[in-house]
């Protein structure tokens, strides 16, 4: 069986884990957010493919979600001791050398494709994790602060400024001059399923049907697409998703996620059981939909999300 996920970073990685347990036969290409990517200190740092490949290569900071295990912070003193920020962004010393390589990579000229595979050569996370794009995309939030609107970087309005701004547009600056990497759009057409984790609808999930030819070519893959509810009880069950769902019209609930993605794109859809009231409605709006247990509190609860989304999967189409 052949399964694409479209991936952000903490959502997608952990439920990444329980779908290689709960299909270990399954060849899985993930395709990862990049515009959540930000160059600092000369440096492309790219949190999302990170976050998945350090999840499922026994590098991540469990705890935390993203970032190294066991990591120290000398690097980011120094730097701070000459007064080169930002300091509002934690990169560690570990961390510091995955953004060392990529950047030499590219620099060198490789597109970013062919960097990930190289990284992942040493993390060996099981499944092939390929950029949405090799062409440069960022995320920008449309922010007012003291009255005034202007446009920040999406780490800029979600790690320094915590979401707690009014955001009133969410773009993916360089989207629509954008191309699917390599892989991607053959992935998609040689899916048997293809799988929306529980990562954010806006600036993950949202970011990758933003490059042009990939939403189409999941509408046209004919096969089953089905998604898990980030939305739990009518809150993120982590982060600040109901921020950037406000920002673009969308209400904070797991219906109101479905009816964004919309049955031209999505034919089942997974909500959490406290959400249960919701199933009649994602229904009549044409989506298939189950309420199961979807809170990734350990592999197994996480095998059994990957489990009851394969069996959706089995029941639409
Ligand atoms: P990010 O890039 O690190 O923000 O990660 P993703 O975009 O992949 O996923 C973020 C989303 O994961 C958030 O909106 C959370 O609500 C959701 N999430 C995190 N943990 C869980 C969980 O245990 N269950 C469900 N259903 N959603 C979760
Ligand atoms: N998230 C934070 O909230 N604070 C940080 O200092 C931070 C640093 C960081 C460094 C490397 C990396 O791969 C991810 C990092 N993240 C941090 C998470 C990252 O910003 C995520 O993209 C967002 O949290 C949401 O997607
Ligand atoms: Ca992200």
């Amino acid at each position: 069986m052949r399964i694409v996920v479209l991936a952000g970073g903490i959502g997608g990685a952990r439920f990444l884990r329980g779908l290689l347990a709960a299909a270990p036969e399954a060849e899985i290409t993930v395709i990862g957010n990049t515009g959540d990517d930000i160059h600092l200190f000369g440096l492309k740092v790219c949190p999302d493919l990170d976050t998945v490949m350090y999840t499922l290569g026994g590098g991540i900071h469990e705890e935390q979600g993203w970032g190294r295990a066991d990591e120290t912070f000398t690097v980011k003193e120094e730097l701070a001791a000459y007064g080169v920020g930002p300091e509002w962004f934690g990169l560690g010393d570990r961390d510091f050398a995955t953004h060392i390589v990529r950047t030499q990579m590219l620099a060198a000229g490789y597109p970013l494709s062919a960097v990930t595979e190289a990284l992942c050569a040493r993390w060996k996370p099981g499944v092939r994790l390929i950029p949405m794009s090799d062409d440069r995309i960022e995320t920008h939030v449309l922010v007012e602060t003291d009255g005034e609107r202007k446009a920040v970087h999406f780490q800029e309005y979600w790690v320094r400024l915590r979401a707690a701004v009014p955001a009133h547009a969410v773009v993916p600056v360089g989207a629509e001059a954008a191309k699917p990497a390599p892989g991607v759009l053959e992935a998609i057409g040689a899916a048997d399923v293809i799988v929306f984790p529980p990562s954010n609808p806006v600036v993950s999930i949202g970011t990758i049907l933003a490059v042009p030819g990939v939403r189409e070519a999941i509408a046209e893959a004919g096969v089953p697409v089905v998604g898990l509810s980030p939305i739990v009880g009518d809150a993120p069950v982590r982060g600040m998703a109901d921020k950037v769902l406000a920002a673009v019209g969308v209400e904070a609930t797991a219906a109101a996620v479905a009816a964004h993605y919309g049955s031209g794109l999505l034919d089942g859809w997974l909500v959490d059981t406290v959400d249960a009231g919701a199933v009649a409605e994602v229904e009549a709006a044409g989506i298939r939909c189950r309420a199961v247990p979807l809170l990734m509190t350990d592999l197994d609860a996480t095998t059994r999300m990957a489990h009851e989304a394969l069996a959706l999967a089995k029941e639409v189409r």
